[in-house]
């Protein structure tokens, strides 16, 4: 396969302004007719052939303007099809035949338990018909679908139901239309025996707007969560930025085969039924958070994406990153907010770092691909967030707010570019942000070391910032960017902000500089006693911050930094410090000794009366082991696994009462809501259950017995019976298990739950345990859901399990690749992901890994695998 390039872009030859779809809805021989309006692209030149994309499409029928079109007149290839010779304007009619149940890629046109659905982003309509595939090519669609009347009583597509009857042979048939123009990409349809919910929302321009969302009936009481959420996002939306919602109907439907969270599609949504469907006994509270995030995510693309589009598949970021940080920014402002930030932050520093620090590590804009379906990562999602929260701060939230009305009533109805959005940012603001651009195009993570020292004599504070971006595979040359740091001096005496002045403006007690050089001093004057400094407060750029802060300094930030954020960071920078001494020790055999400071830190957390229960959750846990290894320059897994369990250890040994205490005191019996004082108390009552489970002593095994029997919300229980699964008490644990297992046998989110729950046992016999439950009936490999959950679970967080050194981990995780390659490339493609990281580990490590790769390499690979795996190996 040959890569695209950025710079080869050009606009189509033809563009297309009507499409007009008919589906004769069959499992195994679909007929798709395609009459589409072309006219030539004004820019382009005439006489040009007419390129559509098509893959795996049987083609039965083709004509220009009425005319069929003889054998030589047109060419067909295993891409697409070539008409030679074609008018300025002109309808072009085919004919295909596809067959959706062989579709196990997801990809196209495909069916789920019975049910047909669609996702055509990115390149999945050419699996519908001949098509100019490309997200440029804008055009209003009717579409009509034709199907079996009592298997398929239901038939949706974009838009409006226009017209529909009855047909002969006990079929019938549905005409929709959506008057928006929009990419083929937001093309869906959905046919299947489905029930609705339905309800009501009032624009505040007054329209009535019908909302639905289809599910399977045994699902029907698991949707008022996602109703409620869709409720809230529309509203946010109008009071934030403005936006309404622009049809009569807004759809969302629960499939339960999907390669990702859930898609955007004009007015219809699809959805993964684990992102949509929640119930107190089956949804975990974090599942309850994470379905408001991705409906209200879908949601805001009506504009950040379908209203506006991208030109080009390399301005993904363009619609993904900016409706990222909205998604952000709603969950922020509806639960607690620092919370969501240490959330989003600690997941962020983990994924996406080691992602940039890595073989497939590629701008938020990158310059070419492969495939594009691999490019749907934690860099063009979050870092592209990032990105657009930087502007944000930039800016100010007035004028970005200002430059957001501008983008989208400027380009309303257009496919455009990342230019496009931070020009009207430029715009209405006045800044030069053209070097600001370089975040788009460089990648890798910018390291910034930085040291200080306060002048007595002079009560000055001396920041010395220097950045540097480590060359990554594409990229060897780095060049400085610009990098907001927003800070405070916290005095270390009164324990409080200081005011800054720097070249004789005062900038109040927290300020954001800016960091543009490669090296850069900052003078901060009057200052008038010694300070620690309080770096990149809020995450305010996605970079690492190295300081020296000692012990003593970062106990004093976690006790005194007016920012949450960096409270919650020092208390981590504090264990990290701890578990690097720990993990030292470890590895040399040497008897491991607690750092009484973390100890004594933790004591003080304890004791405090939080007003934030949720911040108090998070101070409370330690740094997971994929963020330890981060941070470590060869990645020892049992060392990490060793040393972290240590601190547990010690922690919950010295502080026993306290977090007894503090699971009583968080024990409330009240009906489950997903609210944020109930999912803050839950929080921190599971946190001390972990501590004191770390102990495995009889109490704690009863406490956490009785949590798991008393069934009271999937939270407590699953969590309960983790810890349990996880403790070397299988007496107890493997009963519960096989409880759990038979009662909800029924129901495949919990059956996933279930799943992930045995995988990351850190007992040595996990790996015969994923053997084993890749034969239970429960498991898929054509499922996504059910593969994240065993096998993505497996290799991605049983760390110490998944590289043991007999390499039969990777073994397995090879084995499911190269049968998923053939399946479902972009789940395969997306499954390598922990074998990329070979350049971690130590050398046994690094040739079994490679060793793997190799053996996935010499197989016939699709693109998306073939693209991962070549740059892992290059
Ligand atoms: N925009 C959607 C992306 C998506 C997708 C991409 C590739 C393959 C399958 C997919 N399903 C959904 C989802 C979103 O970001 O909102
Ligand atoms: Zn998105």
């Amino acid at each position: 396969p040959q890569p695209i390039h950025l710079s080869d872009y050009r606009p189509p030859a033809y563009r297309v302004t009507r499409t007009e779809l008919t589906f004769d809805l069959d499992p195994a021989a679909t007929r798709v007719k395609a009459r589409l309006h072309l006219e030539r692209h004004p820019e382009r030149e005439p006489g040009l052939p007419l390129e559509l994309d098509g893959e795996q499409l049987a083609l039965k029928a083709i004509a220009i303007d009425g005319q069929p079109l003889d054998a030589d007149e047109y060419r067909l290839t295993a891409n697409g099809l070539t008409v030679h010779r074609v008018p300025e304007a002109f309808l072009l009619d085919t004919e295909v035949e596809i067959a959706p149940k062989e579709n196990t890629a997801l990809e196209g046109l495909y069916q789920s338990n019975g049910m047909y659905c669609t996702q055509c982003e990115a390149e999945g309509f050419r699996r519908i018909t001949f098509y100019p595939d490309r997200p440029d090519v804008m055009a209003t669609f009717s579409t009509t679908l034709i199907g079996d009347a009592a298997s398929l009583p239901v038939l949706l597509s974009n838009g409006n139901p226009v017209e529909s009857g009855d047909l002969p042979g006990d079929r019938h048939f549905v005409t929709w239309e959506d008057p928006h123009p929009k990419p083929c990409y937001l093309f869906a349809l959905v046919a299947g025996d489905l029930k609705r919910v339905e309800d009501r929302f009032t624009t505040m321009s007054g329209r009535e707007v019908a909302l639905q969302i289809w599910v399977e009936e045994e699902n029907l009481g698991k949707t008022d969560h996602a109703m409620a959420s869709l409720k809230r996002a529309m509203a946010w939306d109008e009071q934030t930025y403005g936006r309404e919602y622009d049809l009569d109907l807004f759809m969302i439907v629960a499939v339960n085969d999907f390669n990702m969270g859930a898609m955007e599609n004009k007015g219809l949504n699809i959805f993964n039924s684990a992102a949509v469907l929640t119930h107190p006994h089956t949804a975990t509270d974090a599942a309850f958070q994470r379905v408001e995030g991705i409906v209200a995510h879908e949601y805001f693309h009506n504009w950040s994406g379908n209203r506006v589009t991208c030109r080009d598949w390399f301005q993904l970021s363009l619609k993904e990153g900016f409706t990222v940080f909205r998604d952000q920014c709603f969950s922020a402002d509806i639960n607690s907010a620092p919370v969501k930030r240490i959330e989003d932050v600690s997941f962020f520093r983990t994924a996406q770092f080691a992602e940039d620090a890595g073989p497939t590590a590629h701008p938020v804009r990158p310059d070419h691909y492969i495939e594009i379906g691999n490019f749907y990562t934690l860099t063009i999602y979050e870092k592209g967030a990032e990105i657009v929260r930087m502007l944000c701060n930039l800016v100010g939230w007035e004028t970005f707010r200002r430059g957001s009305d501008l983008y989208f009533e400027r380009f309303d109805g257009q496919a455009v570019t990342i230019e496009d959005f931070v020009g009207c940012m430029g715009e209405v603001s006045g800044q030069d942000l053209s070097r600001f651009m370089l975040w788009y195009s460089q990648a890798g993570t910018p390291e910034i070391d930085a040291h200080g020292e306060y002048d007595y004599t002079h009560c000055e504070y001396r920041l010395v910032l220097r950045q540097r971006t480590p060359a990554t595979p594409d990229q060897v040359e780095k060049h400085a960017l610009h990098i907001p740091i927003r800070l405070g001096l916290v005095g270390t005496k009164s324990g409080r902000d200081l005011p800054l002045t720097l070249d004789g403006e005062a900038l109040g007690s927290d300020a954001v500089i800016h960091l543009r050089e490669e090296e850069q001093e900052f003078v901060f004057t009057d200052v008038a006693e010694a300070p620690v400094p309080s770096l990149l407060r809020g995450f305010s750029a996605p970079v690492k911050l190295r300081f020296p802060y000692g012990r003593e300094d970062l106990a004093f930030l976690l006790q005194h930094d007016s920012d949450g954020f960096n409270r919650w960071d020092a208390g981590q920078r504090l264990a990290l410090l701890a578990l690097d001494d720990l993990i030292a020790a470890h590895r040399n055999g040497v008897e491991k000794v607690m750092d009484p400071r973390v100890v004594e830190a933790f004591r003080g957390l304890l004791a405090s009366d939080p007003d934030d229960k949720a911040v108090l959750a998070e101070m409370l846990t330690l740094p997971s082991e994929a963020y330890i290894a981060e941070q470590q320059p060869l990645v020892d897994v049992d060392a990490i696994h060793a040393a972290r369990d240590f601190v547990k250890q010690s922690l919950a040994a010295a502080l026993r009462d306290d977090f007894l205490r503090l699971y009583e005191a968080n024990r409330a019996d009240v009906a489950y809501a997903p609210e944020p004082e109930q999912i803050a108390a839950r929080s921190l009552k599971n946190v001390a259950l972990s501590y004191l489970m770390a102990l495995e002593d009889e109490q704690a095994i009863e406490l956490a017995r009785d949590q798991f029997t008393a069934d009271h919300n999937m939270t407590d229980v699953r969590h309960a019976l983790t810890l349990l699964v996880h403790s070397r008490r299988d007496d107890i644990a493997e009963p519960a298990l096989k409880a759990f297992g038979e009662k909800w046998a029924h129901d495949p989110l919990v059956m996933d739950q279930w799943f992930s729950i045995q995988v990351t046992r850190p007992q040595p016999d996990v790996l015969e345990r994923v053997k084993f439950l890749m034969a239970h009936p429960a498991f898929s490999l054509k499922n996504p859901n059910k593969v994240r959950a065993l096998i993505g679970t497996f290799a991605g967080q049983n760390r110490v399990n998944f590289h043991r050194l007999d390499g039969e981990g990777y073994r397995l995780l090879a084995d499911v690749v190269i049968e998923l390659n053939r399946l479902n490339p972009e789940i395969a493609a997306r499954l390598i992901t922990p074998l990329t990281r070979w350049q971690r580990f130590d050398e046994t490590r690094q040739a079994l890994m490679k060793g793997e790769l190799e053996r996935i390499r010499a197989e016939e690979l699709s693109p998306n695998v073939y693209e991962v795996v070549e740059k892992a190996l290059a």
